[in-house]
C-alpha cells in the first residue's frame, strides 16, 4: 500500500513549507494576501493530514489483511479536543512545523488556536473516551471508536450579569479538515412501526419489523494517529440524513414544504448533543440518537466481518464492544435483532456470541442518572427491541430463579423492567445482562457498585465485575499543553516517560536539587503569568502571579460542591472585613465549567460565584489579596492552558459521588497539588503520591452513609459554627445580590433543609485544610518538593494503562505492528 509518487510525507521544514503553500492554493484558494487566519489554519491541516494518510491507510490494510481482532469503543460522546495540535506532536513535527509557519511569518499558536474544537461531549464520559483512542492507538491495538457527529455540540457558555447563557456550538461552520466521509458506507435504521411474525413459504418461522421510517447513516472517519508509531486508527462518527433527500411526489402535488419536511425531520437525529441531566426533555430524540449510533455501528461491524470473509459465528472472536455507560446498551437486542432476524441465527447461538461480545462500563452511582426509557416511548419506537428484551428477560429470570429460588423481590430488584410503578426499561440492567464484564472507573466506585448500586448483579455474577481505573492521556494534557515542563523533565530524564509514564520515577532523583527547583518553579510561575494575561485581557481583573492559584474546573453540580468552595472564599472575605490587617497568603480563586441549561441549582452556583466574585474583587479592604474570577466557556482547548498554571486542584466532591474524576489526574501531572476528599480517584492518587503530598480533609464514604442513616441535620452545624454561619448569612442578607435576600433562597434552602451533599458537615475541615495548604505555600522550597513529587508518582494515571488492563482483563486484544512500504 504504497502511497502515490508525489511525496506529501517529507517533514523537513522546507516540504512543510512547500506543501503548506500548496494546500493555501490549491485547497483554499487563496493567494496569502488575501489568506485569512481561518484559511492558514485549513493549509497547515491539510498538510499534516497528508502525513497521517499513509500511516492511516497502512493500519487500515493490515487490519484487514490480518483480520485482527478489534475493540469497538461505543460511546454518545468522544471531547476530542482540537487535532492540530495532537497530531503534530503524535507525528514528531511539531518544531519543524512550528519553524515552516515562522519562516512563512505566521505564528503556529495563533493557528492553533484558530481551530473549533469538536465538543462532542459534556464533560468527564466524553473525553475519557478521547484518552482512551489515544492510547489505544499508541499502544498499537486495533480499534475503531464509534458515535455520533453531532452538528452542534456541547453549547458555547457565555456570561451575562453572571448568569449562564448557552450559545449554539456551531463547530462546523468553517470545515473540519481532519475527516472523510464514506457516503458509500451508508447503512439505513429503521424506527417505529409494527413486527410480523410469520411462517415463510419453506414453513420457517420469521419476524419482519415493518418501520414506521427509516433513517440514514452516513460514516464520517477520522484519523485517530498514536504517539510516534505507525498505527493510525479510526474515529467513526455517524450522521443523519434522510434515504431520499427530496420527496418528489409532495413536490409534485404542489406541497413544497412538506417535500423537505422528511428530510429536515432525518436530519434532527445527529443534530445535538443532549447536555446531560436533561434527561426529561426529548426522551424520544435521544432514545433515537441510541439506536441510530449503536444500529449503524453494528451493521459496520458486520459489513467488515463480511469484508474480511468471516462468518458470523466468530463475532465475538473478531469483535469486543466497550459500551460506555448504558447511552450505547441497546446494542445487546440491536446485535440479537441483526443475528436472528436478519441472518438467520438460532436465538441460543446469537445470544452466546452477543454475551461474549459486549462489556459495560459504568460512570455513574447517581440513581438520576442511570438511564431508563418508559416502555410505552420504548415500544413505540423500537417495537422489535422490545420484543427482544422481553425474552432476554424472560430467560434472565429464569436464571436468577434458579441460583435464588423463592425471592421474588430480588426478581423485582433485578428485572429489565422496572414494574414499581410506570413501567421502565432499565439500561444499566440490560447491559450487566448482556456483557461479560462489567467494571467500574476507580476503586472505590467499583466497591460501591459491587456493594450498591449493583449488588444484586454481584452476586449473581462475580465473575464479570473488575475496576479499570480511569486514566488520561500525557501527550495531549502535559507534552501538548506545558511544553516547558515537559522540556525540562526530559532533560533531566528523557523522552521515555511520554510513552511509559512510570518513569517519571526518575524525577525524584531531583526534587533536592536547588538548580532543578528553582526551574520548576519559574516555569510555574511563567504559565500562571501568561493565564494572568490571559484573564486581564477577558475579564480586564488583574491577578497576581505570586498569589497561589486555586482552580475547580470542571462541570457544575451540586455534588462536585463548587459552592463549598465558595463558603471558603466568603470566610476570607469575612475574616478580611472583621480585621483588614489579618496576614493571609494571596489566594487567586479561578472556576470554570459548564451547567446542564435546565439544572437550575447549577446554574445558581455560577451566579452565586460572579456575584461574590464582584464584591471581593472590587472591595479596597482586600487589598487584592484574595481575586475570584469565573473563567467562561469552558473547553478542552481553554482546559490546556488552564492545568499548567494550578498551584491547588480542588477535587471537593461528597465522598461517595464522584466515579473516579480525570480532572484530578491532569492537574496532578502538570505539578498542581490536591486539596480533596476521598473520592473517586483522589484515593488512588493520595496513595500514590503519599499522604504528606496530598491535602485531605472531610467525611469518608461511610461516615457520609452513616450520617444519611442515624439522621443528618445541617442547620445543627449552622447554629454551632460562628464562621459558617457569618458565611451564610452573608449570602442570606443579599451582602452578594444587590441587597436581595431572594436571589440565593433556594441554594440555602436546600442547605439548610436537607444539604444532600454534606457542605456543612465538611465546612469546618475543608476550612483547615485549605488553611493548611495555604501555610504550606509560604515556604516555596516545600511547595516545590511536593509539586516534583506529584509529578513523578502520577505513572499510573496514564490512559495507557488503563487500556492495557481492558487489553490484558477484558478484550483480549495484542498490539498489531503497522509497517510502514515506504
Ligand atoms: O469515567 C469518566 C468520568 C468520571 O471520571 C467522572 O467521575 C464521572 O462523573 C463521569 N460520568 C459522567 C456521567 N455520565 N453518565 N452517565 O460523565 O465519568
Amino acid at each position: 500500500h504504497k502511497q502515490p509518487e508525489n511525496d506529501l510525507n517529507g517533514s523537513s521544514v522546507a516540504d512543510l513549507k512547500r506543501d503548506f503553500l500548496n494546500k493555501l492554493f490549491y485547497v483554499q484558494g487563496k493567494f496569502p494576501a488575501l489568506a485569512s487566519l481561518n484559511d492558514y489554519y485549513m493549509a497547515l491541516s491539510y498538510t499534516v493530514r497528508d502525513r497521517l494518510l499513509e500511516r492511516w491507510i497502512n493500519t487500515a490494510a493490515i487490519y484487514t489483511d490480518s483480520g485482527a481482532r478489534t475493540i469497538c469503543y461505543l460511546s454518545a460522546e468522544f471531547l476530542m479536543g482540537p487535532q492540530l495540535g495532537n497530531n503534530l506532536i503524535n507525528l514528531g513535527i511539531y518544531d519543524q512545523a512550528q519553524q515552516a509557519v515562522e519562516e512563512l511569518g505566521l505564528d503556529l499558536d495563533a493557528l492553533l488556536e484558530q481551530e473549533e474544537e469538536p465538543g462532542l461531549g459534556n464533560g468527564g464520559l466524553g473525553r475519557l473516551a478521547a484518552c482512551y483512542l489515544d492510547s489505544m492507538a499508541t499502544l498499537e491495538i486495533p480499534s475503531i471508536g464509534y458515535g455520533i457527529r453531532y452538528e452542534f455540540g456541547i453549547f458555547e457558555q457565555d456570561i451575562r450579569d453572571g448568569w449562564q447563557v448557552e450559545r449554539t456550538d456551531k463547530w462546523l461552520r468553517f470545515g473540519n479538515p481532519w475527516e472523510i466521509s464514506r457516503p458509500e458506507w451508508a447503512v439505513e435504521v429503521k424506527l417505529g412501526g409494527h413486527v410480523d411474525h410469520y411462517t415463510d413459504e419453506q414453513g420457517r418461522y420469521r419476524v419482519r419489523w415493518i418501520p414506521y421510517e427509516v433513517v440514514k447513516g452516513v460514516p464520517y472517519d477520522n484519523p485517530i494517529l498514536g504517539y510516534k508509531t505507525n498505527t493510525a486508527n479510526t474515529l467513526r462518527l455517524w450522521t443523519a440524513e434522510a434515504p431520499e433527500s427530496f420527496d418528489f411526489a409532495a413536490f409534485n402535488s404542489g406541497n413544497y414544504a412538506g417535500a423537505v419536511h422528511k428530510k429536515m425531520v432525518s436530519e434532527n437525529v445527529s443534530k445535538v448533543l443532549y447536555p446531560n441531566d436533561d434527561s426529561d426533555r426529548g426522551k424520544r430524540l435521544r432514545l433515537t440518537q441510541q439506536i441510530f449510533f449503536v444500529s449503524c455501528s453494528l451493521q459496520d461491524t458486520i459489513r467488515i466481518m463480511q469484508v474480511q470473509d468471516l462468518p458470523l459465528a466468530k463475532f465475538h472472536e473478531k469483535f469486543v464492544i466497550q459500551l460506555n455507560d448504558t447511552h450505547p446498551a441497546i446494542s445487546i437486542a440491536e446485535l440479537m435483532r441483526l443475528l436472528v432476524d436478519e441472518h438467520y441465527m438460532k436465538w441460543d447461538q446469537a445470544w452466546a456470541i452477543t454475551q461474549r461480545t459486549f462489556a459495560y462500563t459504568n460512570h455513574t452511582i447517581l440513581p438520576e442518572a442511570l438511564e431508563r426509557w418508559p416502555i410505552a416511548l420504548f415500544s413505540s419506537l423500537l417495537p422489535r427491541h422490545m420484543e427482544i428484551i422481553y425474552e432476554i428477560n424472560h430467560h434472565f429470570i429464569d436464571d436468577v430463579r434458579m441460583k435464588f429460588p423463592d425471592d421474588p423481590d430480588r426478581i423485582a430488584r433485578m428485572s429489565l423492567i422496572d414494574e414499581s410503578g410506570e413501567k421502565y426499561v432499565r439500561m444499566a440492567h440490560l447491559a450487566c445482562v448482556g456483557s461479560h464484564a462489567i467494571n467500574g472507573v476507580a476503586a472505590l466506585h467499583t466497591e460501591l457498585l459491587q456493594q450498591d448500586v449493583l449488588s444484586d448483579f454481584y452476586a449473581l455474577y462475580p465473575h464479570k465485575f473488575s475496576n479499570k481505573t480511569n486514566g488520561v492521556t500525557p501527550r495531549r494534557f502535559v507534552v501538548l499543553s506545558n511544553p516547558r515542563l515537559t522540556d525540562l523533565i526530559s532533560s533531566k530524564i528523557g523522552n521515555g516517560w511520554i510513552k511509559h509514564l512510570d518513569e517519571l520515577k526518575k524525577l525524584e532523583a531531583y526534587v533536592d536539587d536547588i538548580e532543578f527547583q528553582q526551574e520548576w518553579q519559574d516555569i510555574k510561575y511563567n504559565l500562571k503569568r501568561d493565564l494572568a494575561n490571559q484573564i486581564v485581557k477577558d475579564y480586564g481583573i488583574n491577578v497576581d502571579p505570586h498569589s497561589l492559584f486555586d482552580i475547580q474546573a470542571k462541570r457544575i453540580h451540586e455534588y462536585k460542591r463548587q459552592h463549598l468552595n465558595v463558603l471558603h472564599i466568603i470566610t476570607l472575605y469575612n475574616r478580611i472585613k472583621a480585621n483588614p490587617d489579618i496576614d493571609i497568603t494571596p489566594q487567586t480563586f479561578l472556576f470554570g465549567g459548564k451547567a446542564a441549561p435546565g439544572y437550575f441549582m447549577a446554574k445558581l452556583i455560577i451566579k452565586l460565584i460572579n456575584s461574590v466574585a464582584d464584591v471581593v474583587n472590587r472591595d479596597p479592604d482586600v487589598r487584592d489579596r484574595i481575586k475570584v474570577v469565573f473563567l467562561k466557556d469552558y473547553s478542552v482547548k481553554f482546559a490546556q492552558h488552564v492545568y499548567p498554571a494550578a498551584d491547588l486542584s480542588e477535587q471537593i466532591s461528597t465522598a461517595g459521588k464522584e466515579a473516579s474524576g480525570t480532572g484530578n489526574m491532569k492537574f496532578a501531572m502538570n505539578g498542581a497539588l490536591t486539596i480533596g476528599t476521598l473520592d473517586g480517584a483522589n484515593i488512588e492518587i493520595r496513595e500514590e503520591v503519599g499522604a504528606e503530598n496530598f491535602f485531605l480533609f472531610g467525611l469518608t464514604e461511610q461516615e457520609v452513609q452513616k450520617m444519611s442513616a442515624d439522621g443528618y441535620s445541617p442547620i445543627d452545624y449552622y447554629h454551632t459554627n460562628l464562621e459558617l454561619k457569618l458565611a451564610i448569612d452573608r449570602i442570606a442578607s443579599g451582602f452578594f445580590s444587590h441587597g436581595d435576600p431572594e436571589l440565593f433562597k433556594p441554594l440555602l434552602h436546600t442547605l439548610f433543609d436537607r444539604d444532600p451533599y454534606f457542605l456543612f458537615a465538611d465546612y469546618q475541615a475543608y476550612i483547615d485544610c485549605q488553611h493548611q495548604a495555604s501555610l504550606v505555600y509560604r515556604d516555596l522550597e516545600r511547595w516545590t518538593r511536593m509539586s516534583i513529587l506529584n509529578v513523578a508518582r502520577m505513572g499510573k494515571f496514564s490512559s495507557d494503562r488503563s487500556i492495557r488492563e481492558y487489553c490484558e482483563d477484558i478484550w483480549h486484544i495484542k498490539p498489531v505492528k503497522v509497517e510502514l512500504n515506504t
